[in-house]
């Protein structure tokens, strides 16, 4: 439909000079996971989507002449017009496609050489290879996505339970992007107000204006913090918690691991030192992901693989949002046991309550499960929920899923800041509208409003190729 009708002629031949006529940046990919599957899918966006289906399908009618996201039955053909697939093709024109642009979807068989032959003649005829994320780019460009939403369908890929899955859909249908657009329109206002003052000095600022103005500082800065207190709970949903489990040898360790799990992932045995690597699994706790790490038991070891895995296990457990200490309460208390503390990031538990306790631990508080009767585990996995919770982890390995944003309003609610002291020392004006403008620039880097390229490439360069 925005293409001249010379463009539209230029069918089933494949011609240097005629490849050359497909207007550039018209890109295409396989969309669907390397492998074989039932169906996979090839994309072709850009302003030559549509020519470029000219020349590779063949049936019934032409793709130019399809109408907007109706599938069509035929053919993909090569250059010598031999026949490559059978396959369903659809037309979605600009604007009213995922990218915004003309695009093109071929549903072929999921082989991985059908699958790469049908792209091949793609790009053959004058499509290039999409780069990671470049379909999602381009939705972003063209205005049908703010950033935010386009990091949530990254999220979206990656969500392993169902309450993260929840949040990415929120983010994919623009809440964030809400919140950030009040956030810029009230800072937009409160600017404004600061420049019409610089524009009428006479006027000047009232006292009570200015404490006015205080206020609506004030609230942004709220709204910037309510923001930024969240950025915690989006890093647990996206990247999971880190949860580690160590204890001196035979305490139950990978029993545990394998309980929570709900099937014997790890070797458990009675022999100290079974494990000898940090193994790491994923569980869902009532909806927030976990990542378990089973760790090497420590004890004193004159055997290097040992002493490697134990070396590794100190680095788990520095690592970790929350330690399980597991120990042997059938056991003597090991000699360098040291308890950290219940209030910490650890949780001490005290395993084989079936079987009698070692006078070492009598009237020790501590919780108390057995591995083989699934005694406490209940209990314990309220306790981790509880801590997550309570956000009782370590602050400095709070790395947040999304460091972009929160970067971002980290900048903002500093440039507030500085607004906020200017503001007590009266300053004119002129200079705290400098602030307010880093404020503004910052909170709409958030949504990727204005000037925001650099950031773009390292947004979507996460993504896999063809979304
Ligand atoms: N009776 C009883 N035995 C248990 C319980 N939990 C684990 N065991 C046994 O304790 C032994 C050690 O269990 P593991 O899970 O291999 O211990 P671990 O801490 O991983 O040991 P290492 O890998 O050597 O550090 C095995 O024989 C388990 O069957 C429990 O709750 N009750
Ligand atoms: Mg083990």
């Amino acid at each position: 439909m925005h293409r001249s009708a010379e463009e539209n002629t230029i069918v089933g031949s494949t011609s240097a000079t005629e490849t050359e006529s497909i207007p550039a940046e018209t890109i295409a990919a396989i969309s669907t996971p390397a492998g074989e599957g039932a169906i996979a899918l090839v994309r072709i966006s850009g302003p030559g989507a549509i020519a470029i289906a000219e020349k590779v399908f063949r049936g019934k009618e032409p793709p130019s002449r399809f109408d907007s996201h109706v599938q069509h039955l035929g053919e993909i053909v090569d250059e010598a017009a031999q026949l490559i697939d059978e396959v369903m093709m659809s037309i979605h024109r600009a604007p009213s496609s995922y990218t915004g642009e003309d695009l093109v979807e071929i549903s072929c068989h999921g082989g991985t050489l059908v699958t790469a032959k049908v792209l091949e003649a793609c790009l053959r005829t004058g499509a290039r290879s999409a780069r990671p994320g470049e379909f999602t780019e381009r939705a972003y460009l063209n205005g049908k996505m703010d950033l935010t939403q386009a990091e949530a369908v990254i999220d979206l890929i990656r969500a392993r339970t169902d309450l993260a899955l929840r949040s990415a859909t929120e983010q994919l249908e623009g809440k964030l992007g809400e919140k950030i657009r009040a956030i810029r329109d009230a800072l937009v206002s409160l600017l404004a107000h600061f420049e019409a003052s610089i524009d009428f000095p006479e006027e000047g600022i009232e006292p009570d204006q200015g404490e006015k103005l205080r206020a609506r500082l004030d609230s942004i800065r709220d709204q910037v913090q309510t923001l930024l207190a969240t950025a915690d709970q989006g890093r647990i949903l996206r990247e999971g918690v880190r949860v580690v489990i160590y204890g001196a040898t035979n305490a139950g360790k990978s029993s545990l691991l394998n309980r929570l799990l709900g099937y014997e992932r790890v070797i458990v045995s009675d022999t100290h030192g079974t494990t000898r690597d940090t193994i790491e699994e994923t569980v869902n706790l009532r909806g927030i992901p976990v990542r378990l790490l089973d760790t090497a038991g420590l004890r004193a070891s004159t055997s290097d693989i040992e002493r490697e895995g134990i070396a590794r296990t100190e680095r788990s457990v520095q690592q970790a949002d929350l330690r399980l200490h597991i120990v042997d309460r059938n056991a003597p208390r090991p000699t360098h046991f040291q308890r950290t503390g219940i209030n910490g990031n650890e949780i001490v538990v005290l395993n084989k309550s079936d079987l009698p306790e070692h006078s070492d631990w009598k009237n020790f508080k501590a919780l108390r499960i057995s591995c083989a009767t699934e005694e406490g585990l209940n209990e314990l996995e309220a306790e981790i929920l509880g801590r997550i919770g309570k956000q009782n982890l370590r602050p400095e390995n709070a790395v947040a899923i999304n460091l972009r944003h929160r970067d971002c309003l980290r900048r903002a609610l500093e440039a507030c800041d500085r607004v906020r002291a200017g503001m007590n020392q009266s300053l004119s004006p002129e200079y705290l509208t400098v602030d307010l403008n880093d404020a503004l620039r910052a909170v709409g880097e958030v949504v990727g409003a204005a000037g925001v390229e650099q950031i773009l490439d390292s947004v979507f360069s996460q993504f896999c190729i063809g979304k």
